[in-house]
């Protein structure tokens, strides 16, 4: 992958929640794969491995697609 981006997003606290969140952002045109650290009691970092720039608007639709909020870049 091409390019990587992390946002930190507030909400998730189960297994679910990060496959929710991974199903969304792998459907944006472009991304290959995206990792989840978990913070169950706060800000998770999601990470974003992509063949194509990735565009925050798209990314800040999918996790508010997916019933989470995004709380910024880390
Ligand atoms: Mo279940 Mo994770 O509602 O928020 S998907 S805890």
């Amino acid at each position: 992958a091409a390019v990587t981006k992390d946002v930190l997003v507030d909400g998730m606290t189960c297994s679910h929640c990060v496959s929710s969140v991974t199903e969304e952002l792998t459907a944006i045109d472009g991304v290959e794969n995206v990792t989840v650290d978990l913070n169950a009691g706060g800000t998770s970092r999601v990470t974003i491995h992509s063949a194509a720039p990735i565009d925050s608007d798209a990314v800040k639709a999918a996790v508010e697609e997916a019933g989470y909020a995004v709380a910024g870049s880390p």
